[in-house]
């Protein structure tokens, strides 16, 4: 007898998408789709994860596709098809030709599965977070990006190596634009709900953040053809599950702001409370002046790429 499974789409089968819809039939929390444009390629990575099943002991399914008709009626869609940054490479180099990727992704995934949530891992990630809300049409709180919960995730790996703890007892805050504008916030970051601001000095927290914020240029830098993988699989898998469990878990994501944090008409990194029908609420958190200031210069250069795309 067949279990009636959620259904998760996974587009792009590469680094990222093939770990996230690895991590996802593991833990047995959907049947997945992986689509790519490359023949052969999804179909290929879905059957070899097929035959993990009897000793991973899963029976979720995978199937690789080119087809997006197979990914009618998903309940999330992971988006991570485009181009991976080359060392030397900022995100924004890759603006204009994931913006055609991304663009294309979303109107055929939208057409097939209308009651969808989108969750956006392609960069520059928080405009094409708001590409895909603009060209899918849906509601703003069904279109998310992932970036907060992995820029939170390295900042919480960092704090736990600094002092020597398990990284279970750490819960970091990240917010902002994926980018060099991001903003961690140590007031909010915490082991066991001690602030690292009474853990640490300040220029220990001061480097901390200044690693987090190159987090993910330090790891192209060291693999040299290609981006970080497991991790930022790890956080768009953390998403797909508060949606598909609705259980309402805190993450910072990106996603539609109109006036909190005093920002308007853009996409950013925010705590938000997830659930099956996306955002369920945007978290606004007491911030110091001068975090307040640097989320919103960070929501500027947002907006200054989103005007780019002339939308
Ligand atoms: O925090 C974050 N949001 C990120 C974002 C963290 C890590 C990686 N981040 C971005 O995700 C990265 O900058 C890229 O834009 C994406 C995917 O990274 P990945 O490392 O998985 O790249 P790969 O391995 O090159 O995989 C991309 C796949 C590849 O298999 C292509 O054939 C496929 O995308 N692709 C497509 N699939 C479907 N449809 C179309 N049009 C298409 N074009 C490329």
């Amino acid at each position: 007898m067949s279990i009636k499974r959620h259904k998760v789409t996974v587009v792009g089968a590469g680094f990222v998408g093939a770990t996230c819809a690895q991590r996802l039939v593991e833990k047995e929390l959907a049947d997945v789709v992986l689509v790519d444009v490359v023949e052969g390629m999804p179909q290929g990575k879905a059957l070899d994860m097929m035959q993990s099943s009897s000793v991973e002991q899963f029976d979720a399914a995978i199937h690789g596709t080119n087809s997006y008709a197979d990914t009618k009626d998903s309940d999330v869609i992971v988006v991570t098809a485009g181009l991976a940054r080359k060392p030397g490479m900022s995100r924004d180099d890759l603006l204009a030709k994931n913006a055609e990727i991304v663009g294309s992704i979303i109107t055929e995934t939208a057409k097939y599965s209308p009651q969808a949530i989108l969750v956006i891992v392609t960069n520059p990630l928080d405009v094409m977070s708001y590409l895909a809300w603009k060209k899918s049409g849906f509601k703003e709180t069904r279109v998310i990006g992932m970036a907060g919960v992995l820029d939170s995730s390295r900042y919480a790996y960092f704090i736990a190596e600094a002092l020597n703890v398990s990284p279970k007892d750490v819960r970091a805050m990240v917010l902002g634009g994926h980018g060099d504008s991001m903003v961690p916030v140590p007031d909010f970051s915490t082991v066991n709900g001690v602030p690292i601001t009474q853990l640490l000095a300040k220029e220990k927290i001061d480097a901390i953040n200044d690693r987090t914020r190159k987090g993910g240029a330090e790891i192209v830098g060291l693999l040299k053809t290609g981006s970080a993988y497991y991790a930022p699989s790890a956080s768009a898998a953390a998403m797909a599950e508060a949606i598909l469990l609705d259980s309402g878990r805190i993450l910072p994501c990106c996603v539609y702001l109109n006036g909190q944090y005093g920002i308007k008409d853009t996409y950013c990194g925010v705590p938000v409370s997830l659930g099956k029908d996306g955002v369920r609420r945007v978290v606004e958190l007491k911030i110091a002046k001068s975090d307040l200031e640097a989320l919103q210069k960070s929501a500027q250069d947002v907006k200054a790429n989103i005007v780019k795309l002339n939308l």
